[in-house]
């Protein structure tokens, strides 16, 4: 069961990356590699509007974009508040290989991109410039739920060597302040894989998600014993209690994958789903299930 290779990845841009993650898991390749590859899929698209290129700027109109990484030896590199760089996650992971450390931020992190060749671009498309000028008319922030069924993309991948590893990576809430990180770049919150039990992912309000250790707590409830789905609900609920005063418009996603080979995916509402593929089934889209209608 173990090391049959599956990799699971958040909403409807999660297919792509699966198919673009899954050519290097059949082939016998990491988990490692196959998150990087899947998740720079929705990075370069321009139609996703939550990730990478394309994705909807902050309030001053600047799209300021974070990433994660993590393997299957409690190795992470992230990247938080980086501009006109298209693929955070691969900067990401660079920062994990060839840097100490596992976290560089803003114009810190960008002139390390420009140094390990990646190209400055600028990452505001004309659709989502319009968009911003649009929402400057009223500047009302609000936190929009299952924003058209796409947001952060978080990847989980077992492969043949039974090796685990996560990537995440976004735009973030769409006009945030700026300068706002949220908790998709933030091991822990966003991501965590412990290589001997599993991995989790959220999508959603980073607020909630980095108040509640999100990711993290996750695996320690598989380590608990639970399953991936087990362990997502107790997430979910977690946050809802905590924030049983602010509910409203609260979305959060968890996916979790576990050493096993089973997965699972919770969310507070309805219409969070996700992209699962195995040797078995092939890739296709599964609903996580919800606690509110
Ligand atoms: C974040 N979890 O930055 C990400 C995506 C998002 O509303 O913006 N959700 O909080």
């Amino acid at each position: 069961k173990g090391n049959k290779p599956l990799m699971i990845s958040t909403w409807n841009h999660g297919f792509g990356a699966n198919a673009a993650g899954w050519e290097i898991l059949e082939k016998g390749g990491s988990s490692l590699d196959a998150v990087e590859a899947g998740v720079r899929v929705p990075e370069a698209d321009p139609n996703e509007r939550s990730v990478g290129y394309g994705g909807l700027p902050d309030r001053d109109g600047k799209v300021t974009l974070d990433a994660c990484i993590m393997n299957h030896e409690y190795e992470c590199g992230a990247v938080a508040f980086i501009e006109d760089i298209m693929h955070p996650i691969s900067v990401a992971r660079l920062v994990m290989e060839k840097t100490p450390h596992a976290m560089i931020v803003g114009e810190g992190a960008k002139q390390f991109a420009l140094d390990q060749g990646f190209k400055e671009e600028n990452l505001l498309t004309e659709k989502s410039k319009k968009d911003w000028e649009e929402w400057l008319k009223k500047s009302e922030y609000k936190p929009v739920i299952n924003i058209e069924n796409h947001d952060t993309i978080g990847a989980l991948a077992i492969d043949a060597k039974g090796h685990i590893a996560g990537a995440c990576t976004t735009s973030g809430a769409a006009y945030k302040m700026h300068g706002r990180v949220g908790d998709s770049p933030l091991i822990g919150a966003g991501l965590f894989v412990d290589g001997e039990i599993g991995a989790a992912c959220a999508t959603g309000l980073g607020e909630a998600v980095i108040r509640t250790a999100g990711s993290a707590m996750v695996v320690e409830h598989m380590r608990n014993g639970k399953s991936p789905a087990e362990a997502c609900e107790m997430a979910v609920q977690r946050i809802m209690h905590t924030h049983k005063n602010k509910m409203e418009n609260l979305q959060v996603g968890f996916l979790a994958i576990n050493k096993d080979g089973e997965y699972g995916g919770f969310s507070i509402r309805n219409g969070f789903n996700f992209a699962v593929v195995d040797t078995e089934k092939g890739n296709r889209m599964e609903d996580a299930e919800f606690k509110i209608k």
